[in-house]
């Protein structure tokens, strides 16, 4: 009997496979669910015309090399193309002084003498007579990039620009940067669109002193930045790129520095600062539009970053910053002179950008001493002016950045340093392989009864046979008597979409069920009968795991808002956030970055069951935001079990598994209450020990048991 369900089963399975597949590479139409990206040749004429290696770096092919790969990846035919045009001169003079711009402009008629003179003036600086214009478009494609984000035309999207902008300051050209472009696009979107709140994330390995200079009074712009510091040895060499430099008068808080103080930093290093110190505080600052100033020197195998990156890690850093101002997220190329990995790093950041799943993060899912040591100095420095951070007793500040003594601190490494070429076997190995070719299928598991859902595309609505008593009890372990016809329908349709899942056949996808914690249950062991290594289970209101699914060593149980549970604080592998104030937005928002995400990046699961269930107080939109950022750690493969009642949720929760954007913003900010940010503290300092990116600090946690 058992036997020929199975069979019918497979067949389905086989047959709704291929119509899974279909139908994911089209472009979309112009709307605010479209990537724009903005590149035009013309920004490759500019070009270094006399002998000068620091400045060589910085060549036309950095932008034909990307473009060719985002070409050949189908990547860029999925856009919406904008075109670039060149910015006014009112523009430009938005943050910089007609006295600079005029002395650029004077550019164009200058003879190579006279171009290498004015250079002279300026710290890694070239002109050519094709700068000005250049530049000028620049900042015209941003300025084209915000504009069509900010009226809706398109939802987010990428400039590939040439120069570089952000080293630009009001009056000085540095660092290959002549205009800033992405400041003038942060004042233009307040002065022309009366935004109150800007984000700028700069995630370039250099510091962009030019963005800070240019906002450090002004708290209507947040200025992010990490880069590569080396206790202020390393380029730019300035005193004001350290941590403890936060911005002045109102703009005091508003600024935000991680100095890199070793080389060889990783995407655990990467991923554990975005979530630690930038994410709280972005949540907080809840900005209506993020600009990235994303340099790729911060990606392996760069010559100036000298880090270890992988270009996924920029996948995650994009799908980090998504849920934030409703996904108006513009990207702008700065740095990055490995051409094949600034080509490889732009392309996982476009795809994430139109909303593929997540590749894995690869590496050791530890952050290194020096890194945990600039986190914690960075939160220590902001603690008083963000009330996300305020709670935490951040201790005090370790080690100067600074601080210089006869060979600096005493091994707290990252890895060593190594030269560019120590990476290129890795590199070749790592930027050869075939693209991810991500299986965007979602299933869904709904009772007959659900009809009419606007539904991505390529669902695939589940049709499993109604489980027989017997199968029902085997998966379930409770008295069929139990189980109603609904029940055991519904049981079955879950076990054939998590039987596509485990075959890799559907990417994610969405069952319900009226006894949700039954369903729980039988997910779980339907998962080890597959041969699940780690599952990770979180599970929101009061859900318990059976006992016979307890410490097998396969299970990480996450339970947020849920009952007590005396025996989990003993068992390393359930972590529970008991109460219903553990479900309020400040609260959860909390728990999400420094608790629920931590662990699962941490964990590396092969599959992720998120399990609403009864008493989940949680906003719909806390839902999709947990179903979006939790699919990073997973490669997108995530089944939500929804109770009937939850039914309203499918709709929004199938497009979050889909890749699109929140359906509104987090804000306005609620913080967690003093008690609960406290409980959150308790348990990540509890399990920093089996779970590395819980840490927040050089200081070791306390032994486990
Ligand atoms: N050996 C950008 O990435 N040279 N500018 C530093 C250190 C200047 C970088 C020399 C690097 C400028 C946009
Ligand atoms: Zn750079």
């Amino acid at each position: 009997m058992r036997g020929r369900r199975e069979a019918a089963r497979t067949r389905r399975l086989r047959s709704s496979a291929a119509r899974a597949g279909s139908g994911m590479a089209e472009s979309r139409p112009p709307g605010p669910q479209a990537t724009a990206l903005i590149y035009d040749e013309d920004m490759t004429r500019v070009r270094l015309l006399w002998d000068d290696p620091e400045c060589a770096i910085e060549g036309p092919e950095r932008l034909t090399a990307t473009y060719a790969r985002l070409c050949h990846r189908g990547l860029a035919q999925r856009c919406v193309r904008l075109p670039a045009r060149e910015a006014t001169e009112e523009e430009l003079e938005l943050v910089h002084s007609p006295e600079y711009v005029a002395v650029v402009k004077g550019t164009q008629t200058m003879n190579k003498e006279e171009l290498h003179n004015l250079a002279q003036q300026y710290d890694a600086v070239y002109f050519h007579p094709s700068t000005f214009s250049c530049a000028r478009m620049a900042v015209g494609a941003t300025l084209q990039l915000v504009d069509a984000v900010l009226t809706g035309a398109v939802g987010n999207g990428m400039a590939l620009v040439r120069p570089p902008g952000h080293h630009s300051q009001r009056d000085a050209a540095n660092g290959f940067c002549v205009f800033n472009n992405v400041a003038i696009a942060a004042e233009h979107a307040k002065r022309r669109h009366g935004l109150q709140r800007v984000l700028i994330v700069d995630w370039d390995i250099h510091h962009g002193q030019g963005t800070q200079g240019i906002f450090e009074n002004d708290p209507s712009v947040l200025y992010f930045s990490w880069h590569r510091y080396e206790h202020q040895s390393f380029w730019p060499r300035l005193r004001e790129s350290d941590y403890d430099v936060v911005g002045q008068g109102p703009g005091r808080g508003f600024t935000v520095n991680v100095p890199w103080n070793k080389v060889g930093m990783g995407n655990a290093d990467y991923v554990s600062v975005f979530l630690h110190v930038l994410l709280p505080l972005a949540i907080e600052f809840d900005p209506e539009l993020v600009l990235v100033s994303a340099g790729f020197d911060s990606g392996i195998g760069d010559p100036e970053g000298q880090m270890q990156a992988t270009p996924e890690c920029f996948a995650h850093l994009t799908l980090l910053l998504l849920p934030l101002a409703r996904g108006r997220l513009c990207a702008v190329l700065e740095g990055g002179y490995h051409l094949q990995s600034l080509a490889e790093c732009v392309c996982l950041t476009l795809q994430t950008l139109l909303g593929d799943p997540v590749p894995a993060l690869s590496g050791d899912p530890a952050p290194c001493l020096s890194s945990l040591e600039s986190i914690q100095n960075v939160r220590a420095a902001h603690a008083p002016h963000w009330a996300s951070l305020r709670h935490e007793d951040t201790g005090p500040i370790l080690t100067p950045s600074t601080w210089r003594g006869d060979g600096g601190p005493p091994s707290l490494g990252a890895q060593s340093t190594g030269t560019a070429d120590r990476w290129e076997p890795l590199l070749d190995k790592l930027l050869s392989c075939s693209p991810p070719s991500p299986h965007t299928g979602i299933g869904l598991a709904l009772p007959d009864s659900a009809s009419s859902l606007h539904l991505p595309p390529a669902v695939l609505q589940e049709q499993g046979l109604s489980l027989s008593e017997e199968e029902a009890v085997m998966w379930s372990r409770l008295d069929s008597a139990f189980m109603q016809d609904q029940a055991l329908a519904a049981l079955g349709k879950l076990l054939a979409l998590l039987d596509k899942i485990l075959a890799g056949q559907v990417r994610a996808g969405i069952a319900v069920a009226p006894e949700v914690s039954a369903a729980m249950a039988v997910a779980i062991r339907k998962g080890l009968s597959w041969g699940a290594q780690r599952l990770l289970c979180v599970a929101i209101g009061d859900l318990d795991i059976p006992e016979d699914l307890r410490d097998n060593g396969h299970i990480l149980f996450l339970n947020i808002g849920g009952k007590e549970q005396l025996e989990a604080a003993s068992s390393p592998t359930c972590i529970c956030l008991s109460g219903h104030e553990a479900t309020e937005p400040g609260t959860f928002l909390l728990a999400l970055t420094s608790l629920i995400l931590p662990v699962a990046y941490s964990f590396q699961p092969e599959l992720v069951l998120v399990v609403p269930g009864p008493g989940c107080g949680l906003r719909s939109l806390d839902m999709e935001l947990l179903t979006r950022l939790l699919q990073g750690p997973v490669e997108g493969r995530m089944l939500l079990l929804l109770q009937d009642a939850e039914l309203p949720l499918v709709e929004a929760l199938a497009w979050a598994l889909a890749g699109r954007a929140l359906s509104s913003t987090l804000g306005p900010f609620f913080s967690a209450s003093p008690k609960q940010a406290s409980a959150i503290t308790h348990l990540c300092r509890q399990r920093q020990l089996y779970w590395p990116m819980l840490q927040v600090s050089g200081n070791p946690g306390p032994s486990p048991g």
